[in-house]
């Protein structure tokens, strides 16, 4: 099987999770997007949940495959939240935010009582920080915010670029309009200390380091489906 192939049927073996009347987070990226898709059949077929999305995209998609939407101000407490990651650690630790909707996503998460990671074997390593680390930050004073980063993190031992995300000639901007600069630090070894880090600094709207905030990962690989508690 090819990656999307192990990703649609991690998306597969979470719906095992999902039951009738849960209140759902809905990820963004490619895996969540194969979920919404498999959702969306089991939603025609009878199955009652109401999905707060964590992006346009995924709102857009729920909407044109029959995925009934709230919004987190009218359901402010979700039953899961199912995503997916651009890495996952041995303790469940993730980095997210390669696809741009992170702060969604971790707000979204917070709200949910569990939150299950759907990813193929590619995104699981021994230690988060192969994968840039995306960090959203305010447009207003991008290149202070830059700067207080890098010196963030040379605090911590942690160097390497940090570049401004682009589609094409311009800056991407997210769904809260902001900005988005992709740190590549290599290793992180203490992510505890590095978010606390970039939580201090102002212009830091928020990072792709997710925290406790994983309850399982149910992981496709060559040898079968496996989820990590
Ligand atoms: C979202 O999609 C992100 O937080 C993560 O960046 C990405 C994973 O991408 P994919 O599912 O396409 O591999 O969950």
């Amino acid at each position: 099987m090819n990656a999307s192939e192990l990703k649609v049927e991690a998306a597969r073996a979470a719906l095992a999770h999902v039951g009738d009347g849960m209140r759902l987070g809905i990820g963004t990226g490619s895996t969540a997007e194969a979920f919404v898709r498999l959702l969306a059949e089991k939603v025609a077929g009878g199955l009652t949940v109401i999905g707060v999305p964590t992006s346009e995209r995924t709102a857009a998609l729920c909407l044109e495959v029959g995925v009934p939407l709230s919004t987190l101000d009218d359901t402010p407490e979700l039953d899961l939240t199912i995503d997916g990651a651009d890495e996952i650690d041995p303790d469940l630790s993730l980095i997210k935010g390669g696809g741009g909707a992170l702060l969604r996503e971790k707000i979204v998460a917070a709200a949910s009582h569990r939150m299950i990671v759907i990813a193929d074997a590619s995104k699981i390593v021994d230690t988060l920080g192969r994968f840039p680390l995306p960090i959203e930050v305010n447009k207003f004073g991008l290149r202070a915010t830059e700067l207080a980063i890098a010196a963030a993190a040379e605090n911590l031992g942690l160097s390497g670029p940090v570049a401004l995300r682009m589609t094409g000639a311009a800056p991407f901007v997210t769904d809260g309009g902001h900005f988005i600069l992709d740190a590549s630090f290599g290793r992180i070894p203490d992510t505890r200390a590095l978010s606390n880090a970039l939580h201090a600094i102002p212009g830091v709207v928020e990072h792709g380091l997710f925290i406790g905030l994983a309850s399982a990962a149910i992981v496709a690989g060559s040898d079968g489906i496996k989820t990590v508690h």
